[in-house]
């Protein structure tokens, strides 16, 4: 059985076929293509491991063999949450081969994201790592799989006081590697169709639920092949992995993925920050890697005291958040390292200032489409093409941007136009020649320094407090995130203390990043003329609140 997909309509199917840029290869493609020349190039490192292009599929191929075993089969999913280890690679090779649909959930996820997702894909089979703290036992493993009758399994990276263990299943015994070793095609693998869905990206969303995108083979493969032609890579390519690996900047555009493509090398870091990074750029002589605005102001900070661990890296490039013009322009001189901007969605387009571009689109824009077939419209509020130069609402469709989330038919009819088109709930300017500067947002969401947080996921959470009666979560201004988030409540209780909601949104296990920056206590919140919460009003508020807070306050009169 596979996953229902909503799917592009059979003329621009078979446009995006007759062009090239759906090839019916599945991704196990990414890494087989390598199984000859390049077998023993260096293709991942991880910590003091490291696997070569042959080692790598391998692995793969003998954890796939040990999940047939397991009885997991073609169109099943599994609910995947690995931090930033080789065996993320490994597993999503893995599942690939056997046609099994992995979620895979950011190491920041908790539990209310899981069990959102583990409901929606109703998955067999769980990959979960015992560092994080909800799988040091098994108790909420235990609890979900009540919940979630149909999983059944689950694969433990590290010490697995429940389920089995991940190393042993990509292991195997020695008789089944030998196996493998023997034939080609050691395995009778399901024929997988590169038409049908390879696994689910996680959507930034607006909305009470985290929503889903099932990406294609076909579709994802083709922006994988596209962007690692954009950013030339190559096989003298080492690549840093620095932000989360699922995320669909360091997957995919170009990311871990683009870079198996060209037969470069990828490197993983378990976080961002300079003193985990520079030291592994220095080791592995690092070519290139990604980056949010926020990393990057700390970059600056630590390459002012020495930047010689840079020496080896030539690209930064820098999304998921609007970049300043005064931060990009320090990249160059301060990190000694060329700037690519990066404006993406995991929902499809990605755009990249190109390699040949003028210093002033490299420092002012998010850059261009990838695809010449990626159709964008900015629109006004009547739904009216804007012209160039005018901000306007940005819309899209394209080889490789989805049709519908998964199993939403409510959602899909506003995220979607009547012609296909994803409203992106971006408001984007476009240049005279075709390039793309993020200048605000028309959706419900805060953008936390490249942090998705939806608006009304957490005012679901705080309006579960019978004592809050109001909640609006809104963005506020931050110097190095961006954007931090701030809830607006009203409440009965005056004596509720901000603690207890804090307590109180732990409890219900989301995300910390998801937490209220600041609460604010309101006795009421403002309403638009239409009789919904005014959010431009409440993002007012506070901006000018902390602007008041930033001036000096006046000299006391010492007489007085
Ligand atoms: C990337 O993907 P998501 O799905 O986490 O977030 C998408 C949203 C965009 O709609 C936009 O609001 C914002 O993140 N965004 C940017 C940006 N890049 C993304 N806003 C301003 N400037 C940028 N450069 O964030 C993502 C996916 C692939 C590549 C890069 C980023």
């Amino acid at each position: 059985m596979s996953i229902a997909l909503t799917p592009w309509p059979p003329a621009l199917a078979e446009q995006y076929r007759r062009k090239g840029y759906w090839t019916d290869v599945p991704m196990t493609d990414i890494l087989t293509r390598h199984q000859d020349e390049r077998a023993d190039h260096r293709a991942l490192v991880c910590g003091e491991r490291s696997w070569t292009y042959r080692q790598l599929e391998q692995d793969a191929e003998q954890l796939a063999a040990s999940l047939l075993q397991l009885g997991v089969k073609s169109g099943d999913t599994a609910l995947v949450h690995l931090p930033n280890v080789a065996e993320f690679y490994i597993v999503f090779f893995a599942l690939m081969k056997v046609g099994v649909v992995p979620v895979n959930a950011l190491f920041s996820h908790n539990r209310h994201e899981l069990t959102a997702y583990a409901e929606q894909i109703q998955p067999t089979l769980a990959i979960v790592s015992s560092r994080h703290s909800l799988f040091t036992d098994g108790a909420f493993a235990q609890a979900l799989s009540q919940q979630v009758p149909s999983l059944r399994h689950w694969l433990v990276d590290g010490d697995a006081e429940f389920g089995d263990s991940l190393a042993a299943a990509i292991a195997g015994t020695q008789a089944e590697r030998a196996q493998l070793n023997q034939t080609d095609e050691a395995l009778n693998w399901p024929v997988l169709s590169a038409a049908e869905v390879a696994f689910f990206q996680l959507s930034g969303g607006s909305t009470g639920t985290p929503k889903l995108i099932p990406r294609t083979h076909n579709d994802y493969y083709y922006s994988v092949r596209a962007s690692a032609d954009i950013c030339q890579l190559d096989s003298d390519t080492v690549f840093l992995c620095a932000l989360p690996a699922p995320h669909n900047f360091t997957l995919s555009s170009p990311g871990a993925l683009g870079v198996f493509y060209a037969g470069g090398a990828v490197v993983l870091a378990a976080e961002p920050s300079p003193m985990t990074c520079f030291p592994l750029i220095k080791r592995h002589q690092v070519t290139m890697t990604s980056l949010v605005p926020p990393a990057v102001t700390l970059w600056l900070q630590a390459a002012a005291d020495d930047r010689s661990a840079l020496d080896s890296l030539q690209w930064l490039q820098v999304g998921g958040a609007r970049l300043g013009e005064s931060l990009a322009r320090r990249i160059e001189p301060e990190l000694g390292c060329r700037l690519q901007q990066v404006f993406g969605m995991a929902e499809g387009l990605v755009n990249y200032t190109r390699f040949d571009d003028s210093e002033w689109h490299v420092l002012n824009t998010q850059g261009r489409p990838i695809s010449d077939d990626d159709e964008v419209r900015i629109v006004d509020e009547d739904g009216q093409d804007v012209p160039r130069g005018t901000p306007g609402a940005l819309l899209t469709r394209g080889p490789y941007t989805f049709r519908g989330y998964y199993n939403s038919p409510e959602h899909n009819r506003v995220a979607f136009d009547q012609d296909g088109f994803y409203r992106s709930g971006d408001v984007v300017v476009m240049t005279e020649d075709g390039y793309l500067m993020v200048v605000g947002r028309d959706k419900d969401q805060i953008n936390r320094g490249g942090e998705k947080v939806a608006a009304e996921e957490i005012e679901n959470q705080l309006l579960a407090l019978p004592e809050i009666t109001q909640a609006a979560l809104v963005a506020m201004p931050d110097d190095v995130m961006g954007e931090k988030s701030c809830a607006f409540i009203v409440t009965t209780n005056p004596k509720l203390k901000t603690l207890s909601i804090r307590k109180h949104l732990r409890t219900c296990g989301i995300a910390d990043y998801k937490l209220p920056d600041r609460i604010e206590k309101v006795d009421a919140l403002p309403m638009t003329h239409v009789g919904k919460i005014d959010k431009k009003a409440l993002r007012q508020l506070i901006a000018n609140q902390l602007q008041a807070q930033s001036q000096p306050q006046p000299e006391k009169d010492v007489l007085s």
